[in-house]
């Protein structure tokens, strides 16, 4: 029998790095849509660029992902390309419009006219919660975003259900909670604090400099939910499905379990730096995964305080590893 194929967009990135060693495992032929640089930077897939094909395409440029589609007649799309840094959506406001809005419909539209049996899977955000009507947060919460990152978010939702509805396509949006890994960008807040205490246990800073340190966010394993993804796109029928773990923490939790780990105190280094601060803040994220569970079988399987003690180790080793 010949492979199933898919395609990522955003292959580069934290979670498609994940998904495409998942779907090797599964023995797909796994296609990954990057777009052009003037320098390359794979360092994510760098250990399986071999067993991949790379194309060039670009969320902004909707006969590239039309070209794509025809040539590699995929079975599954993961739309995971994104400007994903809700600090630079309030920055670039049209560009994350353009490429984290506007982009869905343009892959929705690619498959639509050129193979409409494709499944697809939209990366949405609990972002989309927002500023939250309802404790946990499920599937039925309505939405109220907080930044521009979070209000594309939204249209990349909807559209997505409306796709599903009009054209019949096998469309899915998860719903995922903030989900973290050494892979994940040193700018967000998790890596951004695991790399400070390996530098600071080493003698390379003295202190860390952050926002909010009240924010709660519901913080779970990359690896576990690109397995959620794939678990979607197997289903009879096309659906919404929200990831989470069901836990919530502080960003001052975060400090304190990983300063813990490197035997540092988090208070003798953290400066709360205004600049940090964000326009609108999401205080509150906490999901209910239970629908995922009863229906995909899905649950995470490392918690908050795992994931960042190895976060933590990770960037020790690495550290240790460039002395
Ligand atoms: P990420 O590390 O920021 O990766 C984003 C990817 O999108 C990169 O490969 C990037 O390519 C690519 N990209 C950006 N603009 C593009 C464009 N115009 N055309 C083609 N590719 C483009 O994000 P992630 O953490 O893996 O997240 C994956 C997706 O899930 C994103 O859509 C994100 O918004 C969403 N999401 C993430 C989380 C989370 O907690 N991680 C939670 C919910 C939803 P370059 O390498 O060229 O920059
Ligand atoms: O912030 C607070 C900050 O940037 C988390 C993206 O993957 O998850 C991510 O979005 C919290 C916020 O992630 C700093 O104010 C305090 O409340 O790590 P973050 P995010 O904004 O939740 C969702 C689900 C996505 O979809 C997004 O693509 O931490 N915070 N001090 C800080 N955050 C950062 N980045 N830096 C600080 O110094």
């Amino acid at each position: 029998m010949s492979k199933r194929i898919a395609l990522i967009t955003g292959i580069t990135g934290q979670d498609g790095s994940y998904l495409t060693e998942f779907l090797l495992s599964k023995d797909y032929r796994v296609v990954g849509m990057v777009r052009r640089t003037s320098t390359v930077n794979f360092d994510r897939i760098a250990h399986i660029q071999e067993a991949i094909d790379i194309v060039q395409g670009d969320l902004l440029d909707q006969s590239s992902l039309m070209d794509i589609i025809r040539e590699y007649q995929p079975d599954e799309i993961y739309n995971l390309a994104a400007q994903s840094f809700v600090p630079t959506s309030f920055s670039q406001p049209v560009l994350t419009g353009e490429f984290t809005a506007l982009g869905v419909t343009r892959v929705l539209d690619a498959i639509r006219h050129v193979k409409p049996d494709t499944r697809f899977y939209q990366a949405s955000s609990s972002e989309m919660f927002g500023k939250v009507v309802e404790v946990p947060q499920r599937e039925t919460t309505p939405f109220h975003p907080r930044s521009p990152y979070g209000v594309a978010k939204v249209y990349g939702h909807w559209i997505t259900v409306n796709y599903r509805e009009s054209y019949n396509l096998f469309a899915c949006s998860g719903i995922l909670f903030n989900h973290e890994s050494e892979r994940r960008g040193l700018e967000f807040v998790t890596h951004k604090v695991t790399h400070a205490v390996a530098r600071i246990k080493y003698g390379l800073q003295r202190e860390l400099r952050l926002g909010n340190l009240e924010a709660r966010r519901d913080w779970g394993f990359a690896g576990d939910y690109v397995r959620g993804m794939w678990l979607m796109l197997q289903q009879d029928k096309p659906d919404d499905y929200l990831l989470a773990t069901g836990e919530t923490h502080s960003v001052r939790e975060l400090c304190e379990v990983a300063f813990q780990r490197a035997g540092l105190n988090w208070s003798d280094h953290v400066i709360v730096d205004s600049k940090h601060y964000r326009p609108a803040e999401v205080d509150l994220l906490i999901g209910d995964p239970s629908k995922a569970k009863r229906v995909l079988g899905w649950q995470p399987e490392v918690n908050f305080q795992q994931l960042i003690e190895m976060m933590v180790d990770a960037d020790i080793a690495a550290l240790q590893r460039s002395k």
